[in-house]
C-alpha cells in the first residue's frame, strides 16, 4: 500500500507517539533509507527519538545507485557498526546486517544469566524497501509469534531464523518537506506519486541534474555523441531554448517519441526517461551526495 503524502504537523506527531510507544519494545531500530538519496529520504525526527537506542541505518536499493558514493555515505553515517548498504531484491548484505545484530544481541546479554532475544523494528518512509526488508529478513517461513506477557496488547512479533524477534509493522516516518528539493529527490526515486510535477517536467529536472553529475550515463543510454551546450540553441522560431531541453528533444528524436505533426512527445519522453532511471537502466546513480547540502 502506498501511503498517501499530504504533510501536516499531524501526521508528524501521531507518527512521533507510535514510534515511540514501539520503542520502548524494541533494543535496536533499524532505519531504511533510499541509497540514491541518503538525505532526502531521511526524517530528521529519527535522531531524536532513537537517542539511547542503537540504531543501523540501511542504505536499501544500493543496487541503484552509485557503490562509491554509498561508501562515503556509510562513513558519514559513522562507519559499518552504524551502517549498511542492502538490496532486498536479492538479499544483500543481509549477512552483514545480521552479523552487525549478533553484536549487539551479544552485548544486551552480556553477563545476564538469561540470554534474551534481540528486538528491533523497522522504520522509515514510504517506499524505501521496509516491507521487504521485513520479508528478506523473516524469510517465508516468518511466523507471527503472537502476544507476549509484558507487551502492550495487540503487538505482533516476527521470529527471524536466529531467534530475533522483529516487530512485524514498520513505523512509517513522513520526509521533511520544507526543503523543496527533498519532495523533488522522493519523487524522482518514485517515493512520492508523480503529483508535486508533471512527468516531463519532473524528467526535465532529472535530466539536468543527470547531465550535470553523470553526463557519461546520459550519453551511453541514449547514444549521444555528446550532451548539448549551453549556448546557441535556439529552436526553429530563433528562441533560445536550454541545453536539457535540447537533450530532451535529441533523446526524443533517438527514440522516436514524436507526435502527429513532427512534435515531440514529451509526456511519453519523461515517462520513459524516468521509468529507466527508476529501474536502474541508466545506470547506478546517487542523487544526493555525502558532505553537500542538497546535491
Ligand atoms: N531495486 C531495488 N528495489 C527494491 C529494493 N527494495 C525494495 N525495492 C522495491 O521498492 C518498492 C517499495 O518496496 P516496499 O518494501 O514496498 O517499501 P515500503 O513502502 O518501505 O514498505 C517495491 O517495488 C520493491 O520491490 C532494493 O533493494 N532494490
Ligand atoms: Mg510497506
Amino acid at each position: 500500500m502506498i501511503e498517501h503524502i499530504n504533510w501536516y504537523p499531524g501526521h508528524m506527531k501521531k507518527t512521533r507517539e507510535l514510534i515511540e510507544e514501539n520503542l520502548k519494545l524494541v533494543d535496536v531500530v533499524i532505519e531504511v533509507i533510499d541509497a540514491r538519496i541518503p538525505r532526502s529520504s531521511r526524517n530528521p525526527i529519527i535522531d531524536e527519538l532513537v537517542i539511547g537506542k542503537p540504531r543501523i541505518i540501511v542504505l536499501n536499493k544500493s543496487d541503484l545507485a552509485d557503490d562509491a558514493e554509498t561508501e562515503k555515505w556509510i562513513a558519514t553515517f559513522g562507519g559499518r557498526d552504524s551502517a549498511v548498504a542492502m538490496n532486498c531484491m536479492n538479499g544483500g548484505g543481509k549477512k552483514q546486517l545480521l552479523a552487525r545484530l549478533a553484536q549487539l544481541q551479544e552485548q544486551k546479554n552480556a553477563g545476564q544469566l538469561r540470554h534474551r532475544p534481540l528486538r528491533m523494528m523497522i522504520v522509515g518512509v514510504p517506499n524505501v524497501g521496509k516491507s521487504s526488508l521485513i520479508n528478506r529478513l523473516t524469510g517465508k517461513k516468518s511466523a507471527r509469534t503472537g502476544d507476549r506477557p509484558g507487551v502492550t496488547r495487540g503487538k505482533q512479533w516476527l521470529s527471524l531464523e536466529n531467534g530475533m524477534q522483529l516487530l512485524d509493522t514498520p513505523g512509517i516516518l513522513w520526509p521533511k518537506f520544507e526543503d523543496p528539493n527533498v519532495g523533488i529527490d522522493l519523487a524522482f526515486c518514485g517515493s512520492i506519486k508523480d503529483e508535486i510535477l508533471d512527468t516531463s517536467t519532473l524528467a526535465f529536472e532529472l535530466l539536468t541534474v543527470l547531465s550535470d553529475r553523470y553526463p557519461e550515463l546520459l550519453l551511453k543510454r541514449y547514444n549521444l555523441e555528446e550532451l548539448p551546450e549551453a549556448e546557441e540553441l535556439f529552436d526553429e522560431d530563433g528562441r533560445e531554448i536550454s541545453p536539457t531541453l535540447a537533450l530532451m528533444d535529441a533523446i526524443s528524436l533517438k527514440r522516436g517519441f514524436i507526435l502527429p505533426g513532427k512534435k515531440i512527445d514529451y509526456e511519453r519522453a519523461g515517462r520513459t526517461i524516468l521509468d529507466e532511471f527508476r529501474g536502474g537502466l541508466i545506470g547506478r546513480i546517487t542523487l544526493e551526495k555525502a558532505g553537500e547540502h542538497i546535491r
